[in-house]
């Protein structure tokens, strides 16, 4: 038959997904999961997703109703990709300022890789009943509500910082899913909670992690780096630290994520390819050109930052890094780059400060048209003469023509 929920059918859902290099492979029912959604549009109205136009009331109803998203369905296959870097990509050069990134971006882009191999598991499994399976895959990109459906097929369950802890591999897998008309015997969810442990709370250096479970995205560095296409807000710019692209504090500090077994080798190759690099050089990154971005960033995550959101993401941490070799190159992008590249340019040299800092300022004021890049440079001007006078009780460029408040206005 081919509706009733065969042990057999599910064994060889789970043994063709295993052997196309899933790590993690359950199933659960396709399920309506109402409290998800309450939770989902509360997190709307509550701004938690602002910045994401994308992320809507309307997505997170259809997220969490599987019928919607496939008329008919019947059971979910849930997926789990590992992608903790077992060993070190190359060291960048010694001496040249780095921005961190996200474990998950030295990895080929996960999204076509693993929808990829879930497709193969539904063509293995048509193959064997020979007839074609109704079915949708999911990685990331749509309105599922993966973490959801991962923690009722039991793949993992909730941390307090929002992400699915496994058992076998902590934090560090992507989900991905089918959706099928398939009649497969459902996992159940496993018994195991974060219990009292809080650390990843007061970890997050942005307070992004509100309350247990809650997560302000408009705070998340991961947001902030990857999704965000405008400013950085001011405020938030020191917080984000050396993070180029992406987060993983939340991860790193859990203890779950420390003490995990060591991989069983599986003889099965990952969807995922290393790319490469496990930092990347920043002042090289400023003045990429767009074919050269999308040539570097062909197949990696790093490309949904977009260039000039990495360029963004560069000065920030440029800023913070402290590293005065870097003023040329700011005070060259601060000419020459996008207006977001130019806003952050300037904030970056307000907080290097210095006379060479004060002169690029003060030089690209005066060519400036774009209102909010002014409004950057005035604002970098007058923090670097307001720690001038607080320091030395005198303004500490002169000669330089720069001045606080009248440069402005
Ligand atoms: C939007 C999004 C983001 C946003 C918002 C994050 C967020 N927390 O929602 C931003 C850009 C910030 C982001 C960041 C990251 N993301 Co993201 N993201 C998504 C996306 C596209 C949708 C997530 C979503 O629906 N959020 C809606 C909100 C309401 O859900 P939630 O915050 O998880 O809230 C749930 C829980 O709190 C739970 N809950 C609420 N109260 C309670 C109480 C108890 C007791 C319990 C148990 C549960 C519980 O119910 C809520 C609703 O389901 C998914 C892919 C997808 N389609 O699902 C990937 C996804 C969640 N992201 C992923 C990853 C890897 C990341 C990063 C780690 C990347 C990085 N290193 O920078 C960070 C992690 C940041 C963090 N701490 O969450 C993975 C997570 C894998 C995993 N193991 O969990 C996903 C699943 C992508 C994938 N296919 O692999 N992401
Ligand atoms: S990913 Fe970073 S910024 Fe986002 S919640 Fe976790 S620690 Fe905070």
């Amino acid at each position: 038959m081919l509706t009733r929920a065969s042990p057999s059918l599910k064994a060889l859902v789970v043994r063709s997904a295993r052997g196309l290099g899933f790590h993690l492979v359950r199933v659960t029912t396709a399920e309506p999961m109402p409290e998800h959604e309450r939770i989902a549009r509360e997190r709307v109205r509550q701004g938690c997703m602002e910045g994401m136009p994308w992320f809507t009331e309307g997505r997170a109803e259809l997220g969490s109703n599987p019928q919607a998203l496939l008329p008919g369905a019947r059971s979910i296959i849930v997926v789990g990709v590992d992608y903790l870097p077992h060993e070190e990509g190359p060291a960048s050069a010694p001496g040249s300022a780095v921005g961190r990134v996200a474990r998950y971006a030295p990895w080929s882009d996960y999204h076509g890789a693993m929808k990829e191999r879930l497709r193969a598991l539904v063509r293995a499994v048509e193959r064997h009943l020979g007839r074609p399976v109704r079915s949708r895959v999911f990685v990331d990109d749509s309105p599922l509500l993966e973490r959801a459906v991962a923690e009722r097929a039991g793949l993992g369950w909730f941390g307090k910082n929002t992400n699915i802890l496994t058992p076998t591999h902590g934090s560090w897998v992507f989900l991905g899913a089918v959706i099928t008309d398939l009649e497969l015997e459902p996992d159940g969810p496993l018994k195991k909670s974060c219990g009292s442990c809080i650390r990843c709370i007061p970890a997050c250096p942005t307070g992004a992690i509100v309350a247990p479970y809650v997560i302000d995205a408009t705070r998340c560095i991961s947001y902030l780096t990857i999704e965000c296409r405008g400013p950085i807000p001011r405020h938030l710019r020191p917080l984000v630290g050396d993070w180029l692209f992406g987060c993983d504090i939340c991860q790193e500090v859990c203890p779950v994520n420390r003490d995990l077994p060591s991989p069983a080798p599986t003889g099965v190759s990952s969807p995922l390819r290393r790319t490469g690099f496990s930092a990347l050089e920043l002042v090289p990154l400023l003045s990429m050109t767009e074919e050269e971005f999308r040539k570097r960033f062909r197949d990696s995550p790093v490309r949904r930052a977009k260039r000039v959101g990495l360029q963004r993401n560069a000065c920030v941490v440029l800023g913070n890094l402290g590293d005065r070799t870097a003023l040329p190159a700011l005070g060259r992008v601060l000419r020459e780059g996008e207006p977001l590249v130019r806003g952050h340019a300037a904030w970056a040299l307000g907080r290097l400060g210095g006379a060479q800092a004060a002169r690029l300022l003060q030089a690209a004021l005066a060519q400036e048209s774009d209102p909010w890049v002014r409004e950057e440079i005035c604002v970098a001007v007058e923090g670097m003469a307001a720690e001038a006078v607080d320091c030395q009780g005198e303004r500490a460029y002169p000669g330089t023509g720069v001045a606080a408040k009248h440069a402005c206005l």
